[in-house]
């Protein structure tokens, strides 16, 4: 079964697909072990982990490489972050062929322009394409995906952009009739009324895909209240959760002097070994070494 197929599977049993963001394979692995259906193959997340900013600086290649490993490793459903789609129509022709054959389930592009600036940095520069622009782009997609339940996420950054409601409505109805198979709304108001305002409006019959990531309030329990929201991006709490885990661990050690009072607080090496599958190596090393 391909990834999409795996995708939509879970999306019509449960109603809503939780996917935790992910930088590494080790941490798309985690997010595997913490329950979460699928991972976010997150562009701020990758950027951060190169230590540069997400204004397109990281290329196509670094990101479809990490997507692919994070698929391979985890195994679970990748939801991957294209940005604009690496330029315009045509180089998302090819964008979305290398992402499928790196096994994603879905990809997610947004609707500003190349070289696009990070959605919640106050006062940020967020220049939008026309509408015809992106619809174009997602019939490219559309067309370049060879198994059809691969799935298309349109992103608006209307909202974003500070143009209103009426206009992300409308970008979304004429994303949904470019053929997308989800539209994803992101907001940076600091609660959920904007895009609560938001799902309850959209009429359209595609799900909604939401990243609450400014709006902290908003728990899976409110997601499913309001029903039309299929898939849920906790976006960007691993490369968060691990800057404050090494930046804690770094400072008490350098504090004392030693590693000793940390080793409680980190994982230890056994675990690291079994997440690396040193267990089959040992078996393998029995069956095979000679
Ligand atoms: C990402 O995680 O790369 C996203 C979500 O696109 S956000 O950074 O909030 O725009
Ligand atoms: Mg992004």
């Amino acid at each position: 079964m391909g990834a999409g197929t795996i995708f939509r599977e879970i999306l019509s049993r449960k109603g809503l697909v939780e996917a935790m963001a992910g930088h590494s394979p080790l941490s798309a692995m985690l997010a595997a072990e913490a329950g979460f259906d699928a991972v976010w193959a997150s562009g701020f997340e990758l950027s951060a982990l190169y230590g540069v900013p997400d204004v397109s600086i990281v290329s196509m290649t670094q990101h479809l490489d990490m997507t692919r490993a994070m698929a391979e490793r985890s195994g679970l459903p990748v939801v991957a972050d294209i940005d604009t789609g690496f330029g315009n129509a045509i180089n998302v022709l090819y964008a979305v062929e290398q992402y499928e054959r790196a096994g994603a389930a879905a990809i997610v592009m947004e609707d500003k322009s190349f070289p696009k600036v990070t959605s919640l940095i106050a006062g940020g520069r967020q220049d939008m394409v026309r509408i015809e622009e992106f619809q174009g782009k997602i019939e490219a997609a559309r067309a370049a995906r060879r198994d059809k339940d691969l799935v298309i996420v349109a992103r608006t950054e209307a909202l974003i952009a500070g143009l209103g409601q009426e206009e992300a409505l409308k970008r979304a109805r004429a994303y949904e009739a470019a053929g997308a198979d989800m539209i994803l709304v992101h907001s940076k108001q600091k609660t959920p009324d904007e895009i609560e305002a938001f799902v309850k409006a959209w009429d359209g019959r595609v799900p909604i895909a939401l990243v609450p990531t400014a709006y902290p309030q908003m728990t899976v329990a409110r997601v499913r209240e309001l029903k039309k929201v299929g898939l849920l991006i906790w976006g960007n709490h691993a490369i968060r959760a691990a800057v404050g885990a090494m930046r804690r661990t770094f400072a008490q050690i350098r504090r004392d002097g030693g590693i000793h009072s940390v080793e409680a607080e980190i994982a230890t090496v056994e675990d690291v070994f079994q997440l690396q599958g040193m267990g089959k190596v040992k078996d393998d090393e029995k069956r095979f070494l000679r």
